[in-house]
């Protein structure tokens, strides 16, 4: 298994200068750097700086995965056909530049958007039906750039279409692709899942990526889930893929906003502090995942 932490953690906005944070983890004993399809129009905008992104971290011995929020006007389950269009050019310009970094896993509420507007219509059924539609069709996308996609399960004050593993596994067999899997985030499942090692273990060989974190999104071992028991159904599974955690606990900027932290959860926050969080932290799974 790899071992992830997500870029997010460090700043206040979803886009930032990566290569300053690839030698960073890679010191705190990381393997992967997750970031996010933000920067794919903002830092990483060209050609040329997605090459001197993957360089650095071919470089420094890093594996990137990618996340993304869609925004309201780029949503695979809009009934407003120029939304879904929008999504779907915005995907197929990001995939290929993806596969420019070998990011091999995009993961998120692709099959929405994000964060949810209760004041938007929400229609499960027939959202549900658009978004394995339009799914299918990027899928095949995905099959080209080798880029998995992986559903994130959300809660309820998230996102409506998936809040459990189940919702997530009939939605991918539906879509009925390769390349389109099931995510698990330890903070979500907290919410919504009867049993969350279960719910991993239900997921089995469909478990295409995971986020990692407390259940106020601390980072792994400051508060109270079941990581002996998480770790032992990710064994079951023989789970191959990347435990990406996904700590926020700073609040302020975009991230602070659309995240909903609206204190700091680390008294007296320094960039030392949420670095020697994040070392513990991921000396800690790594001890108690044992894989
Ligand atoms: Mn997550």
């Amino acid at each position: 298994m790899l071992y992830g932490i997500y870029n997010a953690y460090w700043t206040h906005e979803w886009s930032a200068n990566y290569e300053y944070y690839i030698p960073k983890v890679k010191k705190l004993g990381f393997d992967v750097l997750e970031i996010s399809c933000a920067a794919l129009t903002r830092h990483y905008a060209t050609d040329e700086k997605i090459r001197d992104l993957k360089k650095c971290a071919d470089d420094n011995g890093i594996i990137l995965t990618a996340g993304y929020g869609p925004t309201k006007e780029q949503n695979l389950c809009s009934p407003d056909e120029e939304v879904v269009k929008k999504a779907m050019t915005f995907f197929e310009m990001i995939l290929p530049k993806l596969q420019m970094m070998d990011i091999k896993v995009l993961g998120g509420g692709l099959y929405s958007y994000w964060p949810l507007d209760p004041t938007m219509p929400m229609d499960k059924e027939k959202d549900t039906e658009r978004a394995i539609k339009n799914m299918r069709k990027l899928s095949k996308v995905a099959e080209d750039c080798d880029v998995t996609l992986g559903m994130e399960v959300l809660n309820r004050y998230e996102g409506y279409m998936m809040n459990t593993c189940e919702e997530a596994l009939q939605f991918i067999d539906a879509v009925g692709s390769s390349h389109v899997k099931v995510m698990l985030d330890t903070f979500h499942m907290n919410i919504e899942e009867d049993n969350m090692a279960a719910a991993i273990r239900l997921a089995g060989d469909k478990l295409g990526h995971l986020h990692l974190g407390e259940q106020n999104r601390r980072v792994p071992g400051k508060g109270s889930m079941p990581w002996q028991e998480i770790g032992q159904a990710l064994r079951d599974i023989n789970y191959q893929g990347a435990a990406v955690m996904e700590p926020f606990v700073m609040k302020g900027g975009t991230v602070g906003s659309e995240i909903k932290v609206w204190r700091d959860l680390v008294p007296d926050v320094t960039e030392e502090i949420l670095d020697r969080d994040a070392k513990g932290a991921v000396e800690f799974v790594r001890h108690v995942f044992g894989i």
